[in-house]
């Protein structure tokens, strides 16, 4: 897969070079590419914001500089596909980025991030790419952050590691949290005991059936209490 970002705080995305997706960016299996939206701008301040028209507090992000940057990306693709990118806008007035948002976009040949920072983007931006490829807004949750950087690195590593090869033992990415839309099941490691408190005896009883049993209720019984709107038949559910 390829990735873009576009941004003004490219030394932002220097922690992608470690860890697990560093790894999948050397082998190839993940080309991450990321552009400083300033090297876009025309004049000699290299300019990416104004005030906003209608008035009010902020500073809005100039659509030319978008505009360009959009464009060399589209004309930038060396596999000449005919499949045009998505351009995914990370904003807290996007659509909720879930496990099923990376399931789905993880199968998408190339992505095109662009983070806004101030107040936002000229509108105009989101209407022009449009025209480039599908436009995707996309919010990591109901808080405000200062600008798309940090939610573009959190969505780029729940797509990134569902990328076959990214994650060496791809059973580890069945189990976990969100996948079966049920939080995950509690763990343990030796030693059996640890400063008075045991392990729970079925996990070491080597019956596979009842620690399977267990494992689910344990799932069951944290989701009801810390996530219930998970299971959709509470109150508290917003989806
Ligand atoms: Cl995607 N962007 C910003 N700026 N704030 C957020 C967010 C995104 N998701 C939650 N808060």
């Amino acid at each position: 897969m390829r990735v873009d970002v576009v941004t003004i705080f490219p030394s932002f995305f220097d922690v992608l070079e470690v860890s697990l997706l560093g790894k999948a960016r050397a082998s190839g299996i993940l080309d991450v590419r990321v552009h400083d939206l300033r090297d876009f701008t025309t004049d000699r301040h290299r300019t990416i914001d104004d005030t906003p028209y209608g008035g009010g507090a902020g500073m809005v992000m100039k659509p030319e500089p978008w505009g360009q940057a959009l464009d060399a990306l589209v004309a930038d693709d060396e596999a000449n596909e005919e499949t045009r990118p998505t351009f995914i806008f990370p904003s807290p007035a996007g659509e909720r980025f879930t496990q099923a948002t990376a399931r789905e976009l993880a199968g998408h040949r190339r992505l095109v991030f662009g983070c806004g920072r101030y107040e936002g983007i000229d509108e105009r931006v989101f209407d022009y790419a449009e025209t480039l490829g599908e436009v995707r807004l996309l919010s990591l949750g109901d808080y405000v952050l200062n600008g798309g950087e940090v939610a573009a690195m959190a969505m780029i590593e729940a797509i990134g590691r569902l990328i076959p090869g990214v994650v060496g033992n791809p059973e580890s990415l069945v189990e976990e949290s969100h996948e079966s839309g049920l939080l995950e099941y509690p763990s343990y490691t030796k030693p059996a005991v640890w400063r008075g408190r045991e392990v729970p005896p079925v996990l070491l009883s080597g019956h596979h059936g009842h620690v399977a049993q267990w494992r689910h209720e344990q799932q069951l019984d944290r989701t009801r209490s810390r996530r219930p709107d998970l299971l959709g038949d509470d109150e508290s559910s917003v989806v």
